[in-house]
């Protein structure tokens, strides 16, 4: 291993660490290296840092957790210079962030733009993974970082007709840098996800009439944005560090106020009313923590489902077009919540209209705009919100190959599985930040990027020390992981959606809940409980010696409290999903 910090080229020598994305996660696993003595290179497809904030520059984009926790902690100076205009920070903020934190770290001179990668296959008898780029460069390097994020890659989604359209038609996740001007175009929106949701108040604003093509609708939440809450403030300012640890000792990573003992089916139901709509008022995801059994118990999940299904009424004025606008095929929680400015009331505009996609299907895009079974549409512009290959769409698109050139797509065409969320059996040195099987996206994600970086650091630190030259998940504990990953979810109303956390957008793609529902805070003492037992479950070597095997996986997270009317379901859930061994 060298230990400067020399500028990698292809070709040459090998490096420590070959980082593929420079997001938020690739960042920061740039420069925790380089401070431990490592060298390492950021192949990055897009011109500039930032990952998400790099990319999904569409209308009203904005961060749906408070900016005053979803910002780096790692470094105080960091900390104390950067002050966050609102409590949602818009992309070009966080945009603004990414470059800041390039700028004062100097990353940059480690970091190759518009380079994709396109293949990674290890080598063996050298113990190292070769890299190849999409422009014919070249790499070599002992450990492979896969921070490629987890919205990063849209979805293949196309219509018939689409090459006949003949005005532009933008996706929101690869936005014009010069953005787009719709005043006084005719526009038609296809999705209401988070992305539609968000741009959909912006956009009519501008455009001479905007219609929204909805399949299935989701549950919003209002930001209440503006300056960040004086409470927060305070209590971040007294003791930044205590605040940032309180964040990351929470399931969410996040602080929400959540309620892990109360039912809402045992509390009277004006006392449920009030608290949730003290929730309500607060904004943002906080309604997900009100009561215990929301997320596990059908009937409680019903209370805030129609709760906001209310709040919707009220806030917009076609009774029919509040109907359609209200979830009715998935329970609250089971799908990402968005966080909206103005969404509802923006179905009151003159100037827009909603159409059901599932009562008049699209048929084909025209040259003029959009035909469905009841009407032609025209169009000058149409945006395309239609989502992610999520979590694994990045990952699969690379020519991925480990120990004897196994395909990853092979390893993981029944779903991806992975030891931890950070490592895959048969993959040697390649780590994933905030994989699939890690908490991730059910979190606050710079929390979880956080721990990822700081758990590979210090592995990478210990193979070093100890001249181990390589680890690798075993598959035993790889097996034992996912059915904890399995067994996380399953006592959970989350597997009943057809949700991009299960896969269930992309045809074809295998039905599997892909998060980690155990809770950041769990999450993270099982990954400190297997590095101090030396990387128990993983196989670590030097050359062709095996120096440690541990195949098992035996850390478990402590027992949560839990709500004694929900342990039945729980059970019966587990025992159902042969989770769990039945009572005999
Ligand atoms: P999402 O949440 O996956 O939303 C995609 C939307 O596009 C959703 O409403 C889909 O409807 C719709 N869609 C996808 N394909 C089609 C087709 N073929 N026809 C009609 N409508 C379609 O992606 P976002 O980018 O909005 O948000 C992703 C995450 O980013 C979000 O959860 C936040 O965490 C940030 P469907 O529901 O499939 O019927």
């Amino acid at each position: 291993m060298t230990t400067s910090s020399a500028h990698a080229s292809p070709d040459a020598l090998p490096i420590d660490a070959l980082i593929v994305g420079a997001g938020f996660s690739g960042m920061y696993m740039l420069h925790k290296l380089r401070g431990l003595g490592f060298n390492a290179t950021v192949l990055e497809a897009g011109s500039g840092v930032g990952g998400t904030w790099y990319w999904n520059r569409y209308p009203g984009a904005r961060v749906d957790i408070q900016s005053l926790e979803y910002s780096f902690g790692f470094d105080e100076g960091l900390e104390q210079e950067w002050r966050w205009s609102e409590r949602y920070a818009p992309q070009a903020e966080l945009e603004r962030y990414a470059n800041h934190v390039a700028d004062r770290f100097d990353l940059r001179r480690d970091i190759r733009f518009d380079t994709r990668v396109t293949a990674a296959h290890w080598d063996d008898k050298a113990q190292l993974w070769e890299i190849k780029t999409e422009k014919g460069a070249h790499y070599r390097a002992r450990h492979l970082i896969l921070a490629t994020g987890c919205l990063s890659m849209p979805t293949d989604v196309t219509f018939p007709g689409i090459d006949t359209f003949e005005g532009p038609i933008y996706r929101t996740s690869r936005w014009p840098h010069e953005g787009v001007d719709f005043t006084g175009k005719r526009v038609g929106i296809i999705g209401t996800g988070s992305s539609a949701i968000q741009s959909i108040p912006v956009i009519a604003e501008q455009a001479a009439q905007l219609t929204v093509f909805q399949r299935t609708p989701n549950y919003s939440m209002p930001a209440h944005n503006g300056p960040i809450p004086k409470a927060d403030m305070d209590a971040w300012l007294k003791d930044p560090r205590a605040y940032r640890a309180a964040s990351k000792d929470t399931g969410g990573g996040f602080q929400n106020d959540g309620n892990t003992t109360t039912c809402a089916t045992e509390t009277p139901p004006e006392e449920v009313r009030a608290e949730l709509e003290r929730r309500w008022a607060w904004g943002g995801f906080r309604i997900l923590g009100a009561f215990a059994d929301t997320g596990v118990d059908t009937e409680a999940n019903r209370i805030v489902q129609e709760f906001i299904a209310e709040k919707i009424r009220e806030q917009v004025k076609d009774p029919a077009v509040a109907d359609m606008l209200t979830p009715k095929d998935h329970p609250f929680g089971t799908k990402r919540p968005c966080v909206d400015t103005g969404y509802y009331a923006t179905f009151n505009r003159p100037n827009v209209s909603l159409v059901d996609l599932r009562a008049e299907p699209l048929v084909t895009f025209t040259a003029q705009g959009i035909t469905t079974k009841a009407k032609d549409y025209e169009f000058d512009a149409v945006v395309l919100a239609t989502g992610f290959d999520a979590m694994t769409g990045a990952i699969d698109r690379i020519d991925l190959r480990g120990r004897g050139g196994r395909r990853i797509k092979e390893h993981w065409a029944e779903g991806p599985r992975t030891y931890l969320g950070l490592m895959v059996a048969g993959f040697p040195n390649m780590f994933t930040i905030t994989g699939p099987g890690s908490p991730s996206v059910l979190t606050n994600m710079i929390n979880s990027i956080e721990q990822h970086v700081e758990w590979i650091a210090e592995c990478l630190v210990s193979l070093k020390q100890h001249q181990q030259t390589s680890i690798e998940a075993s598959a035993e504990a790889e097996a034992a992981w996912c059915q904890q990953v399995a067994a996380a979810v399953t006592p959970s109303l989350l597997p009943q959606a057809n949700s991009w956390y299960m896969g269930a957008n992309v045809p074809g793609k295998p039905r599997m809940f892909m998060p980690y529902a155990g809770g950041l805070n769990t999450y993270t003492e099982i990954c400190r409980q297997v590095a101090a037992k030396n990387y128990e479950g993983f196989i670590i070597r030097q050359g062709d010696r095996v120096l440690s095997d541990s195949h098992v996986f035996t850390s478990h997270p402590p027992m949560p409290d839990i709500p004694a009317k929900l342990l039945p379901i729980i059970v019966e859930r587990l025992t159902a999903a042969g989770l769990m061994p039945a009572a005999q």
